[in-house]
């Protein structure tokens, strides 16, 4: 499906007023209050959040999927259906691949159809949590940290064709999340699994290239359930730092226990320059990979504030990290939750910039709590979405993608050009 930029320009013609008065009230507001409002409005216009390959089409679980029909076929789809968001909101300008899933058949037509549609490729992901059907040595015991070291080699042979594909993409990321664990106590020596883990991390790493990154994600139980190899930042961090200067950690939102102080886990991770990068999502309860924002705004907000006081530091040596979504939608639209993610990262960047620094570190040092949590949620409270539209509207996007996606009517035409399968994958 194409979108003609007549389309945009009718929309955005049609709310132009009533965006405008917003827009001037409230940067008179910030203004007064000593803000850079164009300073902050070309940050918003630059974060660009990278999407998902495998968050294209509808999400289930071990009880079962439901497609919402329209979904994409090929990787040529895929590229599509992002090309089609970034058309809409200007503001996802990156796809996050799967391997196997996604491997392209002509690299160069693949790199090619997404620079039409002026999208890079983030980081390339690796599954050593599944068997394919032409695998010769089975994961069901782990992959990387696997007693066999004939199964370690496979799956670090993967890691390096996933390098490969990535490479031939202009990839200059790998992530590895190791789904390795254990659903018993006493199934597998915890530290010889951590030595095997490290070893074969250790191979792949000398197959990166010197100008990429190796992203090392954490996540505590699942798909095994009493322990996981990589369970927590502390290992993932361990291993980062044991690997050498390309090896970052990966910050899932959904993959830590209830509760956790996530945003004091960013700020430790950026103090010692080793955050590579989030996966994107919310949760109630466990790795529920909900809508970014949906259920903790709050959280994401003070994620963002960590950020922001790293990213301005002028003494950080933490990269700037990638921003990808990880999330999947079982019941939504693909397309139009991940419209409402990308805002909802934005969002929480926004009301994060306009965190007084100076007044927050002057209640600090004072031990003023009171003033602190004013200071934050002054920012929080503040209704930042004009500033989100002005941004897009000035590169050339909807003001209000999800209104746009849907008056025209997008999944009813996709499902007449791909159908509609219902694939319900069982117990
Ligand atoms: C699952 C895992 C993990 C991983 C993603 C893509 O929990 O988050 O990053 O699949 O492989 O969500
Ligand atoms: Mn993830
Ligand atoms: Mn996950």
């Amino acid at each position: 499906m194409i979108l003609e930029k007549q389309f945009i320009n009718d929309h955005n013609k049609k709310l132009a007023a009533k965006h405008a008065a917003s827009f001037s009230f409230l940067a008179n507001q910030l203004e007064q209050e000593g803000h850079d409002v164009e300073r902050i409005v070309s940050k918003i216009a630059a974060l660009q959040i990278a999407i998902p390959s495998w968050a294209l089409g509808n999400g289930g679980t071990r009880f079962g999927r439901f497609s919402g029909g329209g979904e994409p076929r090929t990787l040529e789809e895929k590229i599509l259906d992002v090309g089609l968001l970034h058309a809409i909101n200007r503001s996802s300008g990156a796809i996050s691949l799967h391997i196997p899933w996604d491997i392209p058949s002509d690299a160069a037509a693949i790199k090619a159809l997404a620079r039409e549609h002026d999208l890079i490729f983030d980081a390339v992901n690796s599954n050593t949590f599944q068997d394919q059907p032409d695998q010769q040595l089975s994961y069901k015991y782990g992959s990387l940290s696997h007693t066999d070291k004939a199964i370690r080699q496979q799956a670090i042979d993967h890691n390096l064709e996933v390098i490969h594909h990535g490479k031939q993409l202009g990839s200059k990321a790998l992530t590895v999340w190791l789904a390795d664990g254990t659903c018993f106590p006493g199934q597998q020596n915890f530290r010889k699994a951590f030595q095997r883990t490290l070893e074969s991390l250790k191979e792949i790493y000398t197959g990166l290239p010197d100008d990429w990154q190796m992203f090392i994600e954490y996540k505590p139980y699942e798909p095994y359930f009493y322990s996981t190899v990589i369970q927590d930042w502390g290992t993932s961090h361990l291993l980062a730092t044991k690997l050498g200067r390309k090896a970052y950690c990966l910050v899932d939102l959904g993959h830590h226990l209830p509760n956790t102080n996530i945003e004091q886990i960013v700020a430790m991770l950026m103090m010692e320059g080793k955050l590579g990068g989030f996966h994107f999502n919310d949760s109630k309860y466990g790795d529920d990979d909900l809508t970014v924002g949906s259920i903790k705004p709050y959280q994401l907000f003070l994620i963002f504030n960590e950020l922001v006081y790293g990213m301005e530091d002028p003494a950080s040596v933490n990269p700037i990290p990638a921003w990808m979504i990880d999330a999947s939608h079982n019941v939504k639209d693909p397309l139009e939750d991940l419209l409402q993610s990308v805002e909802a990262i934005k969002l929480a960047y926004a009301q994060a910039l306009l965190v007084n620094k100076e007044e927050l570190e002057a209640a600090r040092e004072n031990n003023d709590a009171t003033q602190a949590q004013e200071i934050l949620q002054h920012a929080y409270r503040t209704d930042v979405r004009p500033l989100i539209a002005e941004a897009r509207k000035r590169v050339g996007a909807a003001l209000q993608p999800l209104s746009l996606f849907r008056s025209l009517n997008v999944r009813k035409q996709l499902i007449q050009e791909r159908g509609h399968k219902t694939v319900s994958t069982g117990l």
